[in-house]
């Protein structure tokens, strides 16, 4: 399983009342995509999270720019993508530049990004981590609660 050695994730005994959280999202395979918008939002709502801006664009490769300026009003971004190798010709780039992109957004700005891209070779893999009825994991809800818990690391740090 490829949450093997994954924290326990417990966005519930956070606070986020005074966090604006954005979370972006790609348009591709939806209903893996519903099931980690559904994780987000679950995460989000047990962590009180004061403010959420939600935003689509087409395809994963649209994350990092989306992410980039929402980064600069929120104090965290969660970011989602599905992209199934199987379906997809430029698998590497387009994950590639989702993963870079991101990690580049985070470190620029100093806000979390919540990475909540699936990179997968089938459907099923995809279905099986979205947090839907019978999934082994909850991609949607971890990325969620890893955004608001380092936001409010960084607060509390004063940095
Ligand atoms: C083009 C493309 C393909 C083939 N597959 C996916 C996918 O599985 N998941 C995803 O999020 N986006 C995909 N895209 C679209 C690209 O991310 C991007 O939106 C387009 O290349 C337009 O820039």
């Amino acid at each position: 399983m490829s949450g093997h050695g994954a924290p326990v994730t417990n966005a519930g005994e956070l606070n986020g009342e005074n966090l604006t959280v954005a979370v972006v999202a790609a348009s591709w395979h939806d209903q893996i995509m519903d099931g980690l918008l559904d994780g987000t939002r679950r995460a989000l709502t047990d962590a009180r999270v004061g403010n959420v801006v939600e935003v689509r664009v087409p395809g994963s490769f649209e994350l990092p720019v989306a992410a980039r300026r929402l980064a600069e009003t929120a104090d965290a971004v969660v970011a989602l993508g599905v992209v199934i190798r199987g379906g997809t010709p430029h698998f590497d780039y387009v994950c590639s530049a989702a993963t870079t992109g991101l990690t580049d957004v985070s470190v620029v700005t100093g806000k979390p990004v919540g990475f909540g891209v699936l990179t997968c070779d089938t459907e099923e893999q995809g279905l099986d981590r979205a947090g839907l009825e019978g999934s082994s994991e909850d991609k949607g809800y971890e990325a969620a609660e890893a955004a608001v818990r380092t936001a409010l690391t960084l607060r509390e740090l004063g940095v």
